[in-house]
């Protein structure tokens, strides 16, 4: 039997924790091996590990696999979160990049120097609001299904699910206008793969506080 995958990642969210997401709600154990120094990071180059020497890298089914998303669409191939068919498929990919542009300025935002922060937040807010959300929400809406494509849980799901979590973190009032994002995130919480994920103790990593990205900083030059 195949070994659990192996994440290598520095302890933060950033990238990785998409991954992270995907596999917990897919109901995958795995381990991580945190680099803490830059020493680390250059190991895992020199020994060849590291395509395009940049992380993630997961070993996964005897590959050494980076690029977050090819990752991700190995993983929802793998465990069965990702359509039955070429036409969901594109769907759940269409869905799945426009929650990682979103995603993106806000994996971005807590490295941000102090002035630019408050300008970037309002825009992360304006865009949830006015752009990504009513549009995720129209998708619900229109089809009155419990998930956003083919009535079954998808990677398209799981992601929408982590970021609808990042946003409120950063303002708790986002998703008051966005009744079925509510209930979706609800019922994705509520899977058990997805509620043991969300306890206290498990892999998921919390928000990078500034703390956090100072130390970082200082271990990685
Ligand atoms: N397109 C890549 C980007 C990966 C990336 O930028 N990784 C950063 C850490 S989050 C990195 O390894 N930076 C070091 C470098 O680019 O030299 C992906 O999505 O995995």
């Amino acid at each position: 039997m195949a070994g659990k995958p192996i994440l290598h990642y520095f302890d933060g969210r950033a990238r990785m924790e998409s991954i992270r997401w995907l596999l917990a709600a897919a109901g995958v154990e795995f381990e991580e091996k945190f680099m803490k120094t830059r020493e680390d990071l250059e190991k895992l180059r020199k020994d060849g590990s590291l395509m395009f020497q940049q992380v993630p890298m997961v070993e996964i089914d005897g590959m050494k696999l980076v690029q977050t998303r090819a990752i991700l669409n190995y993983i929802a191939a793998k465990y069965n979160l990702y359509g039955k068919d070429i036409k969901e498929r594109a769907l759940i990919d269409m869905y799945s990049e426009g929650v990682a542009d979103l995603n993106e300025m806000i994996l971005y935002y807590p490295f941000l120097p102090p002035g630019d922060k408050d300008g970037r937040l309002a825009q992360i807010k304006e865009k949830a609001r006015n752009r990504y959300f009513p549009a995720f929400e129209k998708v619900l809406k229109s089809h009155g299904q419990d998930y956003l494509v083919g009535n079954r849980l998808s990677k398209a799901d799981v992601h929408l699910t982590e970021l609808l979590y990042h946003t409120e973190e950063l303002d708790s009032t986002i998703l008051a206008n966005f009744p079925l994002l509510k209930a979706l995130r609800t019922r994705v919480s509520n899977l058990p793969t997805v509620k043991k994920f969300l306890q206290p103790g498990s892999q998921r990593k919390p928000f990078e506080d500034e703390k956090f990205v100072e130390e970082l900083k200082k271990s990685f030059g």
